[in-house]
Order: C-alpha cells, then sequence, then structure tokens
C-alpha cells in the first residue's frame, strides 16, 4: 500500500490513501467547525443548515466573521489530530521527518469564487520550504459536483515555476500565483478531478499544478487541508 501511494506521488504528482481516517476523527473535525460558525456567527448552526446559513453569510459579504470562524476551527485539536497521523504516515511513506506548517479547509460555495483558487503550485506560497501536503474530506464525499480541486497530472515534472502573475480580486479574497504561460503548459498535461471519499486523503507534491473548481451543487464543499514540512 505504502509503496504504491509513494510510486503514484512521484509519478503523478498525487495519490490517494483509501480508508486511512477514521469516521471519528472526521466527525471531530466536523463537529468542531459547526461549533466555530455557531459561536462566531452566533446562529444556531447545526449539521442541517450549515450550508444555507454560510451561504447568506457570504451573500451578505461577512467575510471577516466567517473568515475569524474559520481560524478557530482550523487550529482545533481536531485538526491537529489529524495532522499529528498524517506525519506519522509521512515518515512511514516516505521516510522523512515532518512538522506541521499549517491546518485548514478549503471552502466552496456556489455562485461566489472569492475562495476558489485559480492554477498554481504550492511551491510559490513556501518557496524558502521542501513541503507536502495533504487534502480530504470531513463532511462529505468530493465530487466535480462541488466543485472539487483537479490536478495537471504530472506537472510536478516543471519544478518550481518563477515566472507566475499574482492574481487576487479584492481583499477579501484568496490570492493564486499562476503561471504566466498557463495556457501552454495546460496542453502537456491532462486534468484530473479529485473524486474522494470520506476516509480518504490525498497527498500532493508541491509543484503539481492544481485549482478549485465552480460548485454546482447547493451543498458548500469543505477540503481539509494539512500542510508539513520536511524537517
Ligand atoms: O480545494 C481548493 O479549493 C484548493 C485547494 C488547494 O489549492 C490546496 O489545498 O492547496
Ligand atoms: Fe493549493
Amino acid at each position: 500500500m505504502n509503496k504504491k501511494v509513494k510510486y503514484k506521488y512521484f509519478n503523478d504528482g498525487y495519490a490517494i490513501i483509501k480508508n486511512f481516517l477514521s469516521y471519528s476523527d472526521l466527525k471531530a473535525c466536523r463537529d468542531q467547525m459547526i461549533k466555530s460558525y455557531k459561536k462566531i456567527l452566533n446562529k444556531d448552526i447545526n449539521y442541517q443548515n450549515i450550508d444555507e446559513i454560510l451561504k447568506s453569510h457570504e451573500e451578505k459579504k461577512d467575510w471577516d466573521k466567517m473568515y475569524s470562524a474559520f481560524n478557530h476551527a482550523r487550529n482545533s485539536k481536531a485538526f491537529k489530530k489529524i495532522s499529528k497521523k498524517l506525519m506519522i504516515l509521512g515518515k512511514e511513506i516516505f521516510d522523512i521527518k515532518l512538522k506541521s506548517i499549517t491546518t485548514g479547509y478549503a471552502i466552496g460555495i456556489k455562485s461566489s469564487n472569492r475562495t476558489s483558487y485559480l492554477w498554481h503550485q504550492e511551491k510559490s506560497y513556501y518557496s524558502n520550504l521542501n513541503t507536502i501536503h495533504y487534502h480530504f474530506p470531513f463532511m462529505r464525499p468530493l465530487n466535480k459536483k462541488c466543485g472539487t480541486m483537479s490536478f495537471l497530472k504530472k506537472s510536478h515534472v516543471m519544478g518550481h515555476i518563477k515566472n507566475l502573475y499574482n492574481k487576487q480580486k479584492h481583499s477579501k479574497s484568496v490570492y493564486s500565483f499562476v503561471p504566466k504561460d498557463i495556457k501552454e503548459i495546460k496542453k502537456n498535461f491532462s486534468e484530473k478531478f479529485l473524486n474522494i471519499q470520506m476516509g480518504d486523503v490525498c497527498v500532493f507534491h508541491e509543484n503539481i499544478i492544481h485549482r478549485s473548481n465552480a460548485n454546482k451543487s447547493n451543498k458548500i464543499r469543505f477540503a481539509g487541508i494539512v500542510r508539513q514540512q520536511v524537517v
């Protein structure tokens, strides 16, 4: 299993580790996230209404509060526990010692691209470090309909791309370091959408080119993120 993951990671730039996280690990992240939004948005939020409520806050441009709630959730024990497990796994797969950089999650809301990333390499954000990145569902599976991230398969072979432009729509949007030659680059690699089930984890290379996609569903896309540094 680990050998296959390692091979795919180096060959394709990403790999999926099946059934790695337990139901209770994922539930802890989900419950914590709901709690954080409930506390900071000061609304009676639960598993059933979270999608609708966050969508309305997004539309009302209540972005600062949403960001505080996000920070509250992502720095919690629930996410840190997953990071620890992935650190042990990283050691087993790659035989390297890892240290956590950050934990968090990506969020994708229908009709909003404020939180969606254009094509980029993670290396652009952590250019002085050797890093490894994990992405996992913790609310529901991730697929094309909900705007799951996609990869340009094998594009990590290009190494660290330095000819970039920095794109940010406005001060409350995420910003992406997009390769200037992205149109040409896209002709050479195929786009693969990350289809991933609960419990599975995707590990990806710092140089693989990836992006977020538009969410066509009424449910919010929540995708857990763990970033680690080789020490
Ligand atoms: O899922 C997304 O929206 C983007 C995720 C991403 O860029 C990342 O995890 O590095
Ligand atoms: Fe990214």
